[in-house]
């Protein structure tokens, strides 16, 4: 670059320091209402979040601006969780203003990382679906689609993780307490979601039969939104929560005094709408809250989204040419029926056409084949909740069941799978078949995934409508995930094909020649030593185990799930620790065994599994036989914050789900991108992972999809024999049937030998332990090879361009959304 600009652009960096630095010390004392000299780190974080707001919003309002003028075809993300952690790092990051901002702190006296620090980990989301979402935003507005995600604005989020003598206790999280500067309330956007009541028949204008809902509760959604930044801070987009508040009525009326108190409560009770997301992944709870919640936002966002079509139009028919409606698994299906409801009972739009408009805007993605994870809600349930849903419900499940190849067919067993209704026992609605038969598109969110769509849950539709299922992938942004979360990595890949890779992160293929580079390889070990020792410290600080920074790191963070397998890591754990006891003259490569993750409340084996790991650990970590050779750590209160500390220190990564249950995967693809060799199966995206990074440059090991299936199915499979035929396992369970780790309480683990011997081994455990055991010695073995096992991490870092989350939003917004990029008018504010 010629060193004119250099100086120029110099200068307006120093510009931009000093005028962050006076702007900061405005926003403390004018709206956070403190001097210099008063301020905690919390007052420091929203002062800091403020002044950056400010510079988000005119280009906001362009961005807003820009498609309203245009009329662009728009994206609406419809989901019940997102995912997104923290938002002051990322939003400098996007604008390209995070060493401006740095410096004008250091100015102030004041460290950035400490400011970040303060900020709460705004968790509106279980696990891997939410921080899908989470991503999708991020991309959207990356690659300047007009994207929105609507949601809830959840009051609590997800519960925080503590240990109590090594169990899990839930304790409430409250990220809004202190107020949340991020977002934007918007009182006037207010819509009406009703609730109960009856239907009315009636005779319209032209003497036609219609219906009326009548007699229901009404409660009101009322929008918050928050700007989502994208890379170059071009775009920005809007994630829009709705908040639940009583109506109006509760403020008027003459009381007396009894009614005045049941109003109070009655306000109090709708407003219970939002207030706590459940916390269950891929699980089913069928409370009705949970119901009225997936109801309550679903209807508020096709509400808005109706209100903003007609502001340029006056009838419904190019309604699929200006949004696409993207249904986040099930929980916003009832979306299908309410479309149908708000087009046909409240503007006029006849059965036919309002089906094709319906069909026309949404999609749906799936994200599970757990039969667990299928939502199906009871008739009865719908019936009271939503009798106008239901009534609709039949009506599209009579006429789509009349027109279908089984009924000419007279194919009942086929019928009956097609049907929205499941007839076994209590009646219930399919979700997922609702939304397959509402949508124009379905995919699923990794190639196996989307194949075992096609051959099980959806095998029916798939023959009734066989162009209707496509794959697409799920990626990760490379924004959060490397740029931000990994500066040493992040630096040094810049250092050699500059910035171009945070927004095709498919420059990195250009890299690959690196891994047989002796220096790089030594730059790339440096960057990740540094951010291992960063984890080491951030480990001892929270659960006070010191670790060996050089150590192989084997980490396994995700939710706590019997079908995710932490239970037989945990298992080759103490298989590992029985042979360095035996054979304590061997020169053994020290590991340390990483966990993390929440396990539902009421999901008592996960629960029961933390403890176990907990119980492990605290033999292994104080048995001095072991020559600190072996570790394990659990670390609480897995979140989206404490993952940008964990992907970028990890030598290994646990992928060990027993095949054909993980969906996709997505902390697959955070820590492969930031080094870490797979240990996995080939289940979910671990399949495309292995075809990206190549065979020699992962382990993989057990079973197949359709080799568990078929040894499930098969009846002959009994976990007994496996047992007996391998002494390191059969040692292992022993131990713990024994009480080794658990001599205060013996039989405390017997659930768990239990499920795994008379059991039967639902998730394959023991037929997969053997090949696991082989898979990490290798691992292990590879390690002490140092040049060899870097060598294999830049090829993993390097290999991944394949899964940004641009990638996959990319090919939505070609394949799905039909939506295009725009890029914002300039306002005359620059
Ligand atoms: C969830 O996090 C996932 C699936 C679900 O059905 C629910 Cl309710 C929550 C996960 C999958 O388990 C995971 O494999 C996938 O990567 C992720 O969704 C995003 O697609």
């Amino acid at each position: 670059m010629d060193a004119r600009y250099r100086t120029r652009d110099i200068e307006r960096r120093s510009l931009d320091v000093d005028a962050l630095k006076r702007s900061f010390l405005e926003w403390l004392v004018y709206s956070v209402g403190k001097d210099a000299r008063a301020a905690t780190r919390r007052d420091w974080f929203h002062t800091v979040a403020l002044a950056v707001r400010d510079r988000v919003v005119d280009r906001w309002m362009d961005t807003t601006r820009t498609y309203y003028t245009h009329d662009v075809k728009r994206v609406y993300y419809l989901s019940l969780e997102f995912l997104i952690g923290r938002l002051l790092t990322n939003s400098l990051a996007n604008l390209g203003i995070i060493d401006e901002c740095r410096q004008a702190l250091d100015r102030i006296g004041l460290s950035l990382d400490e400011v970040v620090d303060a900020e709460p980990d705004a968790a509106l989301g279980n696990g891997g679906l939410g921080r899908l979402a989470a991503c999708f935003l991020d991309s959207m507005a990356s690659r300047n689609l007009p994207g929105y995600g609507y949601g809830i604005r959840y009051e609590f989020g997800l519960f925080e993780q503590r240990f109590e003598h090594g169990w899990q206790v839930e304790y409430p999280e409250q990220w809004l307490q202190f107020g949340n500067p991020w977002e934007f309330a918007r009182p006037e956007v207010l819509y009406p979601v009703q609730f109960y009541g009856r239907v009315e028949e009636f005779r319209d204008s032209v003497g036609e039969r219609a219906y009326r809902w009548v007699d229901s509760e009404r409660v009101l959604a009322m929008a918050y939104d928050t700007p989502v930044v994208g890379f170059g801070g071009k775009t920005i987009n809007t994630l829009r929560l709705w908040a639940a508040r009583a109506t109006r009525d509760f403020n008027f009326g003459h009381f007396n005094e009894g009614a005045y108190m049941k109003a109070v409560e009655q306000k109090i009770l709708s407003e219970n709408l939002s207030r706590v997301l459940y916390p269950n992944d891929a699980t089913e709870t069928g409370k009705e809250l949970r119901f009225k919640q997936e109801y309550f936002f679903t209807s508020a966002s096709l509400q808005d989204i109706l209100r903003r079509y007609l502001q340029h139009h006056s009838d419904f028919d190019q309604l699929p040419n200006k949004a696409a409606i993207q249904l986040n698994d099930t929980h916003p299906a009832i979306g299908i029926a309410e479309m149908m409801r708000l087009l046909v009972d409240q503007h006029a739009v006849k059965w036919d056409k309002a089906w094709e408009i319906t069909q026309g805007c949404f999609s749906y993605t799936n994200h599970t084949l757990l039969p667990e994870a299928l939502e199906a809600w009871p008739v009865r349930l719908l019936e009271r909740v939503l009798p106008r849903h239901m009534q609709i419900i039949y009506e599209i499940n009579a006429k789509f069941l009349n027109r279908s190849s089984a009924r000419a067919a007279h194919d009942n067993a086929r019928l009956s799978h097609l049907s929205l209704i499941d007839e076994r026992g209590d009646r219930r609605v399919r979700m997922g078949n609702l939304a397959f038969i509402g949508s124009h598109k379905v995919n699923g969110v990794s190639a196996l995934h989307t194949e075992l769509m096609k051959q099980t849950v959806f095998a029916d539709f798939h023959a009734e409508f066989p162009d209707r299922i496509v794959n697409k992938t799920n990626g990760i942004t490379p924004r959060r995930w490397l740029h931000q979360a990994n500066r040493p990595l992040s630096d040094l890949i810049t250092s050699r094909i500059g910035e171009g890779w945070i927004h095709d992160l498919s420059a990195l293929d250009a890299l690959k020649p690196k891994a047989d580079d002796v220096v790089f390889r030594e730059e790339f070990r440096r960057a990740k030593r540094k951010n291992k020792k960063r984890l080491a410290a951030y480990l001892a600080r929270q659960t006070g185990v010191e670790i060996n920074v050089d150590s192989l790191f084997d980490v396994q963070v995700k939710r706590i799930h019997e079908y995710k397998r932490q239970l037989m890591n945990i298992l080759q754990t103490i298989a590992l620790y029985n042979d360095m006891r035996d054979s304590p003259t061997v020169t053994w490569t020290p590991v340390t065994k990483i966990f993390a993750g929440k396990a539902a409340p009421a999901y008592h084996m996960a629960k029961l599994i933390i403890k176990l790991i907990n119980d492990v650990g605290k033999v292994v970590n104080h048995d001095p036989s072991v020559h600190d050779n072996l570790k394990v750590v659990f670390l609480p209160n897995y979140n989206v914050t404490a993952a940008e500390i964990i992907m970028p220190a990890a030598d290994l990564s646990e992928q060990i789900s027993t095949a054909g249950m993980e969906a996709s995967g997505t902390g697959n693809m955070k820590l492969a991108l930031n080094g870490a060799l797979t240990i996995g199966t080939l289940d979910g995206a671990n399949v495309e992972i292995k075809d990206a990074v190549g065979d020699d440059n992962i382990f993989i090991f057990g079973l197949t999809a359709e080799e568990a299936n078929s040894l499930r199915q098969g009846g002959a499979y009994n976990p007994r024999d496996v047992i007996g035929a391998n002494p390191a396992l059969k040692r292992a369970l022993d131990m713990i049937s024994t009480g080794v780790f658990s001599p205060d309480d013996p039989s405390r683990y017997h659930p768990i030998l239990q499920s795994l011997i008379d059991g039967g081994d639902h998730f394959l455990v023991t037929a997969d332990f053997e090949d696991y055991c082989t898979a990490h010695d290798d691992a292990v073995a590879l390690y002490r090879d140092t040049e060899e096992w870097t060598r294999k991490a830049i090829l993993n870092t390097t290999s991944m361009g394949w899964f940004s989350s641009d990638r996959t939003v990319g090919e939505y917004a070609d394949e799905i959304w039909g939506v295009k990029p725009i890029i914002p008018d300039e306002g005359d504010h620059r």
